[in-house]
Parts: structure tokens; sequence; C-alpha cells
């Protein structure tokens, strides 16, 4: 087979790419989190290039950015395509984005060839995936999903400010969430492009791979209680140190999870109270983030550390107090659309290669309103969440061809099958 034609422009993808990571708080790598001005200056530069892609754009109450481009039958239920604008403290350029400046690639492409599928396609740019103001997670997919709360809006960030409060400032009526949700007969399907943040597409030498589910992950919150004292006069015998505490934990959580292997675990946030060097700790705040394809082994660790806790806390006259901050289930990528990305990898010259993700993706949150399929695009020693994270320019284009080709399978299919997979 001779070298597959790619018709997307790898070139227009990375300078996109670079463009949006220069909107960000002046960090390492990319900073940007939810409803702030430079999110906001990333979301008017993806609104021009979907209205040059031919797209009417509409930004919904939870201030996701949806580009709509026609089909023949704009009754026809849509399909969906996109990923997150959100990034992490100091994380990567490609981790979201890269589903947002493909998607767009794919309709441009359409556009400029004058191809108007029978179905309409959406490109989302969700508000926010990674949860990282407010400690929350897939506020926008959740809202299109029709499975947001009036709760997750009440979540506050550093400064108190709360979801609800953070979206008014930018003009929308968040408390109008549910007009976002989407009916499941509204979408026929979601598909993301995403990196893969892992090592598997490199050490194989592939570029691109099907997702076949989505780990489970479960996010708490703990704050261990002691006695805030003098760094020079209280014994070590007497001190009731916070922090020591909470080390403990840690430590046992880590040995904990050892034995419960592929089930990960991390304490990404700690906070100190009060913070100062002659001071002992009085309390420390942190966060727990658990991920499984197992959903009873991650239940099974939940209570083993909370028995850590009561353990360590008790010798050593602290209290605790752990609280779930959010969970959401494993999830499976739909055989119809994986086998549309597996034709389109296959096509483009490539062994297909299946591989679960150990990370979240807003495509959880959107399998509760339609089916789901995810590719994968290798990313260099499978680094992400760092400002190390990087996707070569032949593996943009690779990445957006093979979403290119799964989007006209996928309609295709769905138009000369009419029936709903
Ligand atoms: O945390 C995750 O897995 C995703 O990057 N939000
Ligand atoms: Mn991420
Ligand atoms: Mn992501």
């Amino acid at each position: 087979m001779g070298k597959p034609i790619q018709i997307v422009n790898s070139h227009r993808i990375a300078e996109r790419i670079y463009k949006l990571s220069t909107c960000s708080e002046p960090t390492i790598g990319v900073t940007r989190l939810s409803f702030t001005n430079e999110f906001q200056l990333a979301q008017k530069m993806v609104e021009k290039w979907m209205l040059e892609a031919g797209m009417t754009v509409r930004r919904d109450n939870l201030n996701n950015l949806i580009g709509r481009y026609e089909g023949k039958n704009s009754h026809s239920p849509v399909l969906m395509i996109g990923s997150h604008l959100d990034t992490v403290i100091e994380g990567g350029k490609y981790d979201g984005m890269l589903g947002i400046v493909a998607g767009i690639e794919v309709i441009a492409i359409l556009f400029e060839n004058g191809i108007i599928l029978e179905n309409p396609i959406e490109v989302v740019a969700f508000c926010d995936e990674e949860g990282v103001r407010f400690h929350s997670t897939f506020l926008g997919s959740k809202a299109i999903a029709g499975t947001l709360t009036e709760r997750d809006l009440e979540a506050t960030d550093e400064q108190g400010i709360t979801v609800a409060a953070a979206i008014k400032q930018l003009g929308l009526n968040p408390l109008e969430y549910q007009e976002a949700a989407k009916e499941p007969k509204d979408v026929f399907g979601y598909i993301e492009l995403h990196i893969e943040q892992g090592p598997i597409l490199e050490k194989e030498g592939i570029a691109c791979g099907i997702a076949t589910g989505i780990a489970g992950l479960s996010r708490y919150s703990f704050k261990v209680e002691g006695f805030a004292g003098h760094a020079g006069t209280v014994p070590a015998a007497l001190r009731k140190d916070a922090l020591v505490g909470a080390a403990e934990i840690i430590l046992a959580i880590e040995k904990l999870v050892k034995n419960h292997a592929p089930l990960v675990a991390t304490v990404g946030k700690l906070s100190v109270k009060p913070g100062s060097s002659n001071v002992i700790p009085g309390e420390v705040l942190g966060t727990i983030d658990i991920r499984d394809t197992n959903q009873y082994r991650i239940k099974e660790v939940i209570q083993a550390i909370f028995q850590t806790c009561e353990e360590i806390c008790t010798r050593r006259g602290l209290t605790y107090h752990v609280e779930k901050v959010m969970e959401a289930p494993p999830v499976y990528c739909c055989e119809e659309i994986s086998a549309a990305i597996e034709s389109a990898i296959q096509e483009n010259g490539m062994r297909p290669i299946h591989l679960v993700s150990g990370a979240g993706h807003d495509a959880m949150a959107m399998a509760d309103v339609t089916k789901i399929g995810m590719i994968f695009v290798r990313c260099e020693k499978g680094i992400s969440h760092h400002p190390d994270e990087h996707v070569i320019l032949d593996d943009l284009g690779i990445g957006a061809q093979v979403l290119l080709d799964t989007v006209l399978k996928i309609s295709n299919y769905h138009t000369t099958v009419k029936e709903r997979f």
C-alpha cells in the first residue's frame, strides 16, 4: 500500500497549538484554569478558527464553546468531537488542546473541500476537565451530558469564588445549566482525540492507538488536625504534629497501593497550617486521587486508607477527616466507533493498538449521554501534565487524519445504517 494520503494541515495544527499555549499565567509550561482571563483569551482564538472553518459558534451557560458544522439533514442527531480547553498548573501544550484544534482541522478540511455530510458535527471546547481551580472535574462535559448538579456549581476555588460566580462574571447564567444538556436522541456519538499521556505508543513505534476504555477515578480531600505549638519548647513526646501524621499516612498509602496494582493513588496537593518554620504544624489539608479499571478495588483501597488514617491518628493523638470530592466509574468505548477508528488507523498505514486510558477524559462524562470513542496520539516519553509534553509534527497530522477518516466512517455508517449503535 502506498504512503497514505494526508489532507489535513499539520503545520496549521502545530501553529494553533502554539498560539493557544501563549494563553497562560506567567509560569513554566501552560497554566490556564477555567473561567480565567487567559482561558477567555484562548476561547476567543478557538472561536475565530471555528468561524473560519465554516461553523456557527455558541457558548452554553457553562462556558463550553461549541462550533456546529451543519449537515444536509439539520434535524439528524449530531456527531460530537472535541476536548478540554483548561490545563493543569505548569502543564503541557497538547493535553486537551490537541482534540480541539484537530477537531477544527477536520471541519476546515470538509469546509474547504465543500463536503457536507448528512449529519451535523459539533466541535466542543469543554470549560473544565482538569478540575484544578475548583477541585471539580468534567463540569462542561457533565453539563452537556445532563449530569451536572447545582451542587457542582457551589464548589469554590482558593479565593472562595464559586463555580457559579466565576461563570456569572463572564456574563453567563450558570443556573440555566440544564439548557446545555443534550438528550441521547440528539447525539449519536462522541469521539475524542487526545495524547496518550503514557509510553506505550512510543514503545510500539506507532503514532496512534485506540482506547478500549477509561479507568475509573475517585478524588478525596482530607484534613489531619493536631495542635500547633512552639518549635523550640514543645518536647517531641508531647507534640501533636499534623504534618508528621500526614506524612506517615501518605507513606502508608504508597505501601497499600503497591499491593493493589494496577491501581494507582496520588497525594497531589498538600497545605500546611499555620505554615511558619518555627511553629509545629497544627493542620494539614490534602487531596487523594485514585485510579483503576476495577471499581471494587478502588472501594477496597479507600476502606483500607480510612483504617490507616484511624490507626495513625489515634496513635498520634490527631484527628482526621476524609471527604469524597467526586468519583467517576470506569467507562468502555463503543465497539462500532472503535472499529471505525481501527480501520482508519490501518488505512493510514499503522498497526492497530488497543489501550486502556489511566487518565480521565471528558469522554467519561459524555458516556452518560452517548456512545464514545477515543483516538490516542503518541507523546514523547509519555510525558504529560508537565512543560516537556511534546508531540512531533508528523504525529499531529496523522492523528488529525485518523480523526477525519473516523468522522467520515462514523457519519457514513450512521447515515447508511440509520440505526443507533
Ligand atoms: O486527571 C486526569 O486524568 C485528567 O488529565 N484530567
Ligand atoms: Mn490532563
Ligand atoms: Mn486531558
